[in-house]
């Protein structure tokens, strides 16, 4: 009886730690023998950077977040570090042509940014001709600058009658979205040739509804499961109506995709790979699997329970975008209310958000996103870095995993750098630099940072 136990035991552990390694294995590479001067690019790859509306347009006052920003829990305090409101922003909005010049100065060709849902349709239904104008104005200037404009509809942020209305977590509203993407995709799609319908289905799914540091700031995991659906239909359903629009046929349209790792902290433990796999199946391989077979599943017994499934959803991207920052490295935690913890190893370089520097895990997003089997772009990567004591370094690693993966067989086709310039990064407020330019706050002075100019280097070359 006791040897049919430990026996069984072995199974599972040598099932989940094996199982494990053999389909994503934890990489590390030795970066003595490293020539990180050893860059190969494909004709016309494309160099750009990227941003998104309401970390940096200012006067965003009718959004989830805004209305998030503004709230208190019981403690009387603000969801968001240091009470910092997004406000006025990098005042993009007023700024947008001197940020345009910054990026010719950087010699960047092409430009993602998103438009913000909740200034072009403020009430449900009616749509804002001037802030549609408005718009038309800073692509025609990202045009005019010799700079391709890269547009996302929907970059996590929704009006509040949106919200009111259920936001994503009611099916029936993916109508809504459709409605303002078709509006958007017309006014622009002569103009535009690339398009991300959503940004980061995982990442929003995560941080609203199981970490409760976004809005809704819910914490119920079905409600995870039952989001990353609707918005995967919503992303099938866009992208076939968008195809169906003039121009449809013209431009590129596809979903962004997120990946971080999550590693086991201790590579031979369980429980920690246990952890990971989890994690790893809510965060990407379900997203990954309904991309490539139409299904989608997630069953974490007494957690999660949701499937789903759309024969069109295999052929409903004509590129893939990656963001890549880094991976996590999970361990349980003996605390009922916090299961888990993600910790920083004590080997690696952190960052200044909550992870480390792990080029190593660039290369693998990119190999594993490949076998979707179509065109991908990093439509971001970058480093949160207020020293700028890292940032160069963390470009060549980055740039050199990325050029080995091309090397390896990935049909990658541009990099856009996170982010143009410093900016509101959600929950962690204004305390992330995150930009190839420092942006002072109080006086909207605009300064490139020492470390972004291997960025420059390497495109110049
Ligand atoms: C995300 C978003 C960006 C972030 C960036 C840095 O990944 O959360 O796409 O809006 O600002 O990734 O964290």
């Amino acid at each position: 009886m006791t040897v049919a136990i430990i026996l069984i035991i072995l199974v599972v552990y040598a099932m989940v730690v094996l199982g494990f390694r053999i389909r994503d294995p934890e990489l590390h590479w030795n970066w003595r023998n490293i020539d990180l001067n050893d860059l190969t690019f494909p004709k016309n790859f494309v160099w750009g950077t990227a941003t998104a509306s309401h970390q940096i347009e200012g006067g965003c006052h009718n959004n989830n977040w805004y209305e998030w920003e503004q709230s208190k829990n019981e403690n009387e305090e603000s969801p968001i570090l240091k009470e910092a409101v997004s406000g006025e922003a990098c005042d993009h909005w007023n700024r947008y042509e001197a940020d345009i010049e910054l990026m010719k100065q950087l010699g960047v060709k092409s430009y993602r940014f998103s438009v913000e849902w909740s200034k072009i349709e403020p009430e449900n239904g009616q749509f804002d001709e001037a802030v549609l104008q408005h718009y038309s104005e800073i692509i025609n200037a990202i045009i005019g600058a010799g700079v391709e404009p890269v547009l996302t509809l929907y970059h996590f942020t929704h009006p509040i009658w949106f919200k009111e209305l259920g936001g994503f977590e009611k099916s029936e509203n993916i109508a809504i979205f459709q409605r303002f993407c078709e509006r958007v995709f017309n006014e622009f799609s002569g103009r535009v040739p690339r398009w991300c319908t959503i940004n980061e289905i995982e990442v929003e799914a995560t941080q609203s509804y199981f970490s409760g540091t976004w809005p809704p700031g819910k914490k119920d995991p079905a409600l995870v499961g039952e989001v990353i659906k609707n918005l995967l239909e919503a992303h099938v359903r866009v992208y076939q109506s968008l195809k169906k629009q003039p121009n449809g046929d013209k431009v590129q349209i596809g979903l962004v995709k997120n990946i971080f790792q999550f590693d086991p902290y201790r590579s031979w433990h369980l429980i920690d790979n246990i952890l990971g796999l989890v994690m790893d199946t809510v965060f990407n391989s379900a997203i990954l699997r309904f991309l490539k077979t139409g299904k989608f599943r997630i069953l974490i017994p007494g957690l999660i329970n949701v499937s789903h499934s759309n024969p069109k959803a295999p052929a409903s991207n004509d590129f893939i975008g990656l963001n890549y920052y880094s991976h996590f490295t999970i361990k349980p935690r003996l605390n009922p209310s916090e299961l888990f913890e993600f910790k920083i190893r004590s080997n690696e370089t952190p960052t200044d958000m909550e992870y480390s520097i792990y080029p190593e895990g660039f290369y693998r997003a990119i190999m594993r996103i490949n076998q979707l089997g179509l065109p991908i772009y990093i439509t971001e990567n970058g480093i949160a870095d207020k020293a700028d004591n890292r940032r160069g370094s963390f470009i060549r690693q980055y740039l050199y995993a990325l050029s080995r993966a091309i090397g390896d067989g990935a049909r990658v086709k541009g990099y856009y750098y996170w982010s143009l310039m410093d900016n509101f990064e959600w929950a962690e407020g204004y305390e992330m630099k995150f930009g190839l330019y420092e942006v002072d706050f109080e006086t909207q002075e605009r300064k490139l940072r020492k470390g972004s100019q291997v960025y420059q280097e390497i495109i110049s070359r």
